[in-house]
């Protein structure tokens, strides 16, 4: 481990030096989201004593209720990134519509989209949450800015990342080349540079799946999970381990950095639906992550980053993480 601290302003000013990936309106937008997620881990981290945790008497977009600090971290984005003169547009998991940059500021030309608190259920019992965001570039043209601009497949981002409120508070990023991980150093209160080119073994002996919904699922989940328990006895000849953390920030983070497979397939519960997670600020985003980092991403029988969305917050089927188990769970949806 080197003992140069490297800032995430240094690593991305370079980066700009060295690749060009990242116009200064882009370093600036990273810049102010990561300083945005820093307030939201002081307010996550403050749990009871800031009178924040519980749910609030109201619900997003998904019908879901919503927790205080979804609301809070959702006004926190919103408030840090307005202003700065690099957005057209906003759009989040916790609003119906888009929010555009008001008239008294300068519009920019990225869209910023971004799950503020994922993980809501977990707050009140203290196990890790995390922010997604995804940043697209406006469509060139002189019209103004409205919903049909987020509209564009994952392949067309410009920056995703994610921050996780865990026992580390770890800013997780890429421009296109490759994955960076940032830890923050609350006495410096600066993201420091602790991994970069993250790659993702292309095994793994690790899943990741809410097994209460086996019933619903589809047989080639079905196949898969049942091969995954049949362990070394069974067809894969190895034993395997599982995890399911609810919380997709923490369970992508822990594919990242030890690999695994990560499930969130469609399921006959609600079976208009194409899956519970959502394309835009949660599956494109990891979506990408993982792709930076060697692995894959697909709904079952398509890579989930050239999805064309039609509704800001349509839904998706996830399938993501360690390659050659992403491929063979692909691989059983496209033989059924
Ligand atoms: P379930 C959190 O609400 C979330 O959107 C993801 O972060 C997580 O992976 C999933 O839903 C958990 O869903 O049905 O297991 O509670």
């Amino acid at each position: 481990m080197s003992t140069k601290r490297i800032s995430l302003t240094r690593y991305l000013v370079e980066q700009q030096r060295d690749h060009g990936h990242i116009p200064s309106q882009l370093r600036l937008l990273l810049e102010v989201v990561a300083r945005a997620c820093k307030s939201i881990s002081q307010a996550v981290n403050k749990g009871d004593l800031g009178g924040v945790l519980g749910s609030a008497s109201s619900e997003n977009v998904q019908g879901e209720v919503q927790k205080q600090l979804d609301i809070i971290a959702n006004e926190v984005l919103i408030e840090a990134n307005e202003w700065g003169g690099h957005l057209a547009a906003m759009a989040s998991e916790e609003m119906e519509g888009i929010y555009v940059v008001p008239n008294r500021y300068p519009q920019g030309e990225y869209l910023l989209l971004f799950d503020p608190l994922d993980g809501s259920s977990n707050i009140d019992v203290n196990v890790s949450i995390g922010t997604i965001f995804s940043v697209l570039r406006m469509p060139e043209d002189d019209r103004g800015v409205d919903v049909g601009d987020f509209l564009q497949a994952g392949h067309r981002q410009v920056a995703a990342g994610y921050c996780v409120y865990g026992p580390q508070t770890t800013l997780v990023l890429t421009v296109g080349d490759g994955v960076a991980m940032f830890t923050l150093d609350r006495e410096q209160g600066s993201f420091v540079l602790t991994r970069e080119n993250v790659q993702i073994p292309e095994d793994t002996k690790e899943f990741a799946i809410n097994m209460s919904n086996m019933r619903h699922w589809d047989a080639p989940v079905k196949r898969y999970v049942d091969e995954c328990l049949a362990g070394k006895e069974g067809p894969r000849g190895k034993d395997f381990n599982m995890r399911w953390i609810a919380s997709m920030v923490a369970d992508v983070h822990r594919i990242l950095t030890r690999g695994g497979i990560f499930m969130y397939p469609w399921d006959k519960r609600e079976p208009e639906k194409p899956g519970k997670l959502r394309l835009m600020y949660e599956a494109n985003p990891m979506g990408w992550l993982v792709e930076q980092a060697g692995g894959a991403a697909t709904n079952g029988r398509q890579r989930i980053l050239d999805i064309q969305p039609t509704r800001l917050h349509e839904r998706v089927s996830v399938i993501l993480g360690s390659k050659n188990e992403v491929e063979r769970v692909t691989r059983y949806h496209l033989e059924d």
